[in-house]
């Protein structure tokens, strides 16, 4: 688990005062904060990060509500030598993209309800990871 990954607690976890609960399981688990900052995000960064979904349908709401208010933005790390890439835990803490189908004990799941407001972000691979560390803290 040498890779670092990114973590974004989206605007409505910041609104809700979801912060620190979310970055307390993330270091509770292990997981040591490397980079943080609270930044609102502009909509071309948004649009970048989000390069992947341009054109679907929830683009334009996507970019609305990423850009509505600030995220804490996070690089997140764990030990060498560990069992997983830090990214596929992340994701797997975060639980699945719609809260609703979103198992208990996740994030998405305990605290989220819409997939358009799920609270959390985290980079799907190595090389997403990299990426976009690169975007928000390069
Ligand atoms: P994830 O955030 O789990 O990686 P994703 O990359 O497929 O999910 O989508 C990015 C974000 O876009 C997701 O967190 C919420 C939003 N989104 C995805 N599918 C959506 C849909 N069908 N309707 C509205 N928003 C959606
Ligand atoms: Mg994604």
């Amino acid at each position: 688990m040498s890779q670092q990954t990114y973590v974004m607690c989206k605007p409505d976890a910041v609104e809700r005062g979801l912060v620190g609960e979310i970055i307390g399981r993330f270091e509770a688990k292990g997981l040591t904060v490397a980079r943080a900052e609270l930044r609102t995000i502009d909509r071309d960064t948004a649009a970048k990060h989000y390069a992947e979904h341009d054109g679907k349908p929830f683009f334009a709401s996507l970019i609305d509500f990423i850009t509505r208010g600030p995220s804490m933005l996070l690089v997140l790390e764990g030990p060498d030598d560990a069992g997983d890439d830090v990214f596929a835990l992340v994701r797997l803490m975060m639980g699945s993209t719609n809260p609703a189908k979103s198992a208990p004990g996740t994030i998405r799941g305990d605290f989220g309800l819409l997939v358009t407001e799920n609270l959390v972000h985290g980079s799907d691979s190595v090389e997403s990871a990299a990426r976009e560390i690169g975007i928000f803290f390069g």
